[in-house]
């Protein structure tokens, strides 16, 4: 089962797009929404990891999420990305600096313990696009 947070796009102040090394410029756009996930932190109980599943397609040069998606995580679980495109191409999450080779038609899989918070973005360079943005923390 995949899990994937959609969080609209939020103006949330304090939170800053990790980095825009891979040239585009990061595109903040939208009106603000109300978040729709809860501030408070969750307690997950102790020896129980808690997974966030994220899984993209990409075709012909077009992801399966909506520009500007946002996935959530909670500080110190994992988040298990799942990444097939129709074209050779490299994936890259950004602040913890993840790649991985994608061969058409093959998922990769990067998985990562979210210990940084922040907002970091997820993106193919190949194909230069953006697929979503990890919100952690
Ligand atoms: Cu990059």
């Amino acid at each position: 089962m995949h899990i994937l947070r959609k969080l609209a796009i939020s103006a949330l102040t304090g939170v800053f797009l990790s980095l825009t090394a891979c040239g585009e410029p990061a595109d903040e756009t939208g009106p603000a929404t109300t978040p729709t996930t809860p501030s408070a932190p969750v307690t997950e109980p102790a020896g129980k990891q808690h997974v966030t599943n994220v899984t993209v397609n990409v075709s012909a040069g077009k992801a399966s999420v909506q520009p500007g998606t946002r996935v959530r995580a909670e500080r110190g679980t994992t988040v298990k990305i799942t990444v097939t495109s129709d074209a050779a191409d490299e994936f890259h999450l950004h602040g913890y600096d993840e790649s991985a080779r994608l061969e058409p038609g093959r998922p990769a899989v990067v998985q990562i313990r979210a210990d940084r918070a922040g907002v970091f973005e997820a993106e193919l360079h190949g194909a230069h696009l953006r697929l979503f943005e990890l919100q952690v923390g």
